[in-house]
């Protein structure tokens, strides 16, 4: 604990986040010629597991939250990961994700302060909950953003059925921890991975876990959800930076206190706990007024709550945000 905990002193900013600018442009470049061979080449090798070889979901209900901006391809949601436990390259989950990491069995613990706590089978846990499609815009604190085609349940009716005690103030989820599984879990020595105090860990207010928006998404475009995506269970908070999704939920687990997050302990002054989406609070290294959507040309603006203002200002009315960023 102590090394650890000195190590991730000693890491520079600029190692934190080191591919933030300088690979989101490479990427820029390959980004078209990445997308039309990755399908060719996926069920050949093996690389990515093809659409078709996902359990299809079924006809899901539509919701009035979804965005009828144009979705971003399979392909690019699937071969453009953030998933660090993988490593930190871009293309390392769809690489080493889909042959590593087993969606079944898969359980997910309920804990603290809430009355209807336990340790649930995936598909216990499902039951009874309606799956649904949203469409929605994720915006990276990196600069680039997608249109993504979720299925999964609203988190709310997952608070609503863990009954929380009126001592529960947050919310904390946890990534599985398994290093035979996640290499970078195994990672040791003065690197950037070892530094990372696992498992990967994130945080919301209940009441912005009750939100309408606030969701645990099951799958992507009409089937289960894709390893490097995620699988089986995982956050989407899209008016938050996507760092706040977190991946591959086993455990929800709710406290009074304010939860340490992985990113907010690894560099606090670049990554809040709230980490809401605001094109006029900077991340000290770089601006957060435009986006890249990835597949597009042209950068664009970036608009306060990624969009979402109408269903989430009132959740901050009080607060100033440039200091809870
Ligand atoms: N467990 C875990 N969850 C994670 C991450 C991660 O490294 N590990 N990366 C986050 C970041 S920075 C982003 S932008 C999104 C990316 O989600 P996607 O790969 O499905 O687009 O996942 C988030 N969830
Ligand atoms: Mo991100």
């Amino acid at each position: 604990m102590l090394i650890k905990k000195r190590q991730t002193r000693d890491i520079l900013p600029s190692e934190i986040t080191p591919e933030a600018i300088f690979r989101d442009r490479r990427r820029f470049l390959r980004t078209s010629a990445l997308a039309a061979t990755a399908s060719l080449l996926a069920p050949g090798t093996g690389v990515s597991k093809p659409m078709e070889a996902l359990e299809p979901l079924g006809a899901l209900p539509t919701s009035p939250f979804s965005t009828d901006e144009p979705k971003n391809t399979y392909e690019e949601i699937t071969t453009y990961n953030n998933f660090y436990e993988f490593g930190t390259g871009k293309e390392d989950p769809m690489r080493l994700a889909p042959k590593r990491l087993e969606h079944r069995p898969w359980n997910v613990s309920i804990t603290g302060e809430a009355e209807n706590t336990g340790e649930f089978a995936f598909d216990d846990f499902m039951r009874g909950l309606s799956v649904e499609e949203r469409i929605y815009r994720l915006r990276c604190v990196e600069a680039w953003s997608m249109v993504i085609p979720w299925a999964g349940i609203g988190l709310a009716d997952v608070v609503r059925r863990a009954n929380p005690t009126s001592r529960a103030k947050y919310v904390k989820f946890y990534t599985a921890y398994d290093p035979e599984v996640f290499p970078a879990q195994r990672a040791r020595g003065f690197s950037f991975l070892a530094s990372i105090d696992w498992p990967y860990t994130e945080g919301l207010r209940i009441d912005e876990a009750m939100n309408p928006l606030s969701f645990l998404a099951t799958g992507l475009y009409g089937k289960e959800m894709p390893s490097q995506n995620g699988a089986p269970l995982r956050l989407v908070v899209p008016w938050k930076y996507g760092f706040k999704s977190i991946k591959s939920v086993v455990r929800i687990h709710f406290q009074e206190t304010e939860p340490e997050c992985t990113w907010n302990q690894l560099a606090p002054g670049e990554y809040g706990f709230y980490a809401n989406v605001n094109p006029t609070v900077d991340h000290p290294r770089w601006s957060q007024a435009r986006e890249r959507r990835i597949g597009e040309l042209f950068k664009q603006d970036t608009l306060m709550f990624n969009g979402y203002a109408e269903e989430v200002a009132h959740l901050y009315a009080d607060m100033d945000l440039r200091k809870f960023y």
